[in-house]
């Protein structure tokens, strides 16, 4: 009996010292920091030209323009089109017929076969129920073989944009000549041998590489400055009720993730070696203020794993097409990991997201639900999802599990997880 009470006591000391710790963290982060549970400055007005793109008040050296200098460009005054980013502002519930208001220079883009005509029908309906039968967004498709006549119509037919169909060239999609065939092809036999999902597959590791490095500079993608990845058999499981490509454009994003998790160790052993090996090289495409906490939990000396799951992703061409990012996939490609290994594009935009864009350009996409298997991301509270007409099992949501990294973009950004978070969703 007086053990037991002793033990109380200690549990209540505890209790009471990790309720402080945690009163102590929160309010500080709360100093430093604004949370914010919404969009940072929506309705203000964008700066219209790209002058401040720089950022940080470094010595004015001439050098190449890193990755932050490629400022989104706004020829309209925001002010003039508000556009609704939560049920209490006006016009929210106006879903029906085409909007009126700015259109950002963007398109979806889907890498397909022909064999996926019918799971990218699936997707495609979706995000035109969803969102583009609204705003008539045109739609990129690309392929390492021609489009069949059965795929253009099926697709042309469900999407409300204009449909462009690009043929991939060879040199985008084969071994670049440094990479040793005898060696790829026996990791190709090791991986199988072990069972890695895609680790026998030549295919797989060009649509990789080809995702990491070039399907920003296809000629149809050049037209562009904003793309929305799309893939077959995903789902949208929420009414999107503003234009994501105006949220990017206005606050200057470039970046953007619905979901986020630990990569699987097997298909990058050397990935880090390889970016560490790049920033020792090119310290000057390094932000200042970048994401390094969300891909290191030792100030960079090892990956954590941590990624955005580039299945889905809306982001900025121009920046793919930066000398930041272009001196990034380069280095890594020599490497030959995509090759060697089996590296995944996920892991290496997060990367150079992570490190060469600022925090802030890097925006979390809540309001838009998500299904790529086996993940779900169905937004975080009741209200919100009703609101949203969302027909996805909250019980399925990943945000919070273990397995996922949002955690640790919430963290590092300082932003407040969402009400519900710790009750819903998956553990
Ligand atoms: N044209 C073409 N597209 C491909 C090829 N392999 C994959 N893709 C596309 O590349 C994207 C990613 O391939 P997926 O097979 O979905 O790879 P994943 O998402 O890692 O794995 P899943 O769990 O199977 O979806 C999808 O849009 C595919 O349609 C290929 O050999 N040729
Ligand atoms: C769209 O962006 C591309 C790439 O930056 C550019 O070349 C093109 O002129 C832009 N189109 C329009 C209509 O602004
Ligand atoms: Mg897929």
């Amino acid at each position: 009996m007086a053990a037991g009470s002793a033990r109380y006591v200690r549990y209540i000391l505890v209790a009471f010292f990790i309720l402080a710790v945690f009163y102590f963290v929160s309010n500080s982060t709360d100093v430093t920091t604004p949370l914010r549970t919404h969009l940072p400055g929506v309705n203000k007005p964008a700066d219209g030209g790209g002058n401040n793109g720089g950022g940080s008040s470094e010595a004015s050296e001439p050098k190449p323009p890193a990755s932050n200098d490629v400022k989104a460009k706004i020829n309209y005054d925001p002010a003039q089109f508000p556009m609704a980013m939560t049920p209490n502002d006006p016009g929210w519930n106006d879903l029906a017929g085409i909007r009126d208001g700015p259109r950002m220079n963007a398109t979806f883009v889907t890498l397909a076969r022909n064999s996926d005509v019918w799971e990218i029908a699936k997707s495609i309906r979706q995000v035109e129920d969803r969102f583009n039968r609204r705003y008539n967004y045109d739609w990129v498709f690309l392929n390492d073989k021609p489009f069949d006549d059965n795929f253009k119509r099926v697709t042309t037919s469900l999407v409300s944009g204009k449909t462009h169909y690009g043929l991939i060239p060879e040199e985008h999609w084969s071994f670049p000549e440094w990479i040793d065939q005898d060696k790829a092809a026996k990791v190709r036999q090791d991986m199988k041998e072990a069972k890695i999902i895609y680790g026998d597959s030549i295919s797989y590791r060009h649509m990789c590489r080809f995702e990491s490095g070039f399907f920003f500079r296809q000629e149809l993608m050049l037209n562009y400055e904003y793309y929305w990845r799309v893939e077959p058999s995903v789902e949208l499981y929420c009414d999107v009720h503003y234009d994501p490509f105006r949220v990017m454009a206005e606050n200057n994003k470039k970046y953007s993730f619905t979901i986020s998790l630990y990569e699987y160790y097997e298909t990058i052993p050397t990935l880090w070696d390889s970016v560490k090996k790049f920033m020792k090289n090119h310290p000057e495409h390094i932000a200042a203020d970048n994401s390094m906490g969300f891909l290191s939990d030792d100030g960079g000396e090892t990956y954590n794993k941590c990624h955005f799951w580039s299945n889905f992703e809306i982001g900025n061409l121009n920046w793919l097409r930066s000398k930041a990012y272009t001196d990034f996939f380069n280095s890594l490609d020599r490497d030959g990991g995509f090759f060697y290994e089996r590296w995944g594009d996920a892991p290496v935009h997060s990367i150079a997201a992570g490190l060469m864009l600022p925090k802030d350009e890097i925006h979390f996409f809540n309001d838009i639900a998500y299904y790529h298997v086996p993940f779900t991301h169905c937004p975080t509270g009741e209200k919100l999802r009703t609101e949203l007409k969302c027909h996805c099992d909250p019980g399925e949501n990943f945000d919070w599990a273990g397995y996922s990294c949002t955690s640790k973009y919430f963290e590092i950004n300082n932003l407040e997880k969402p009400e519900g978070w710790d009750t819903e969703g998956k553990d």
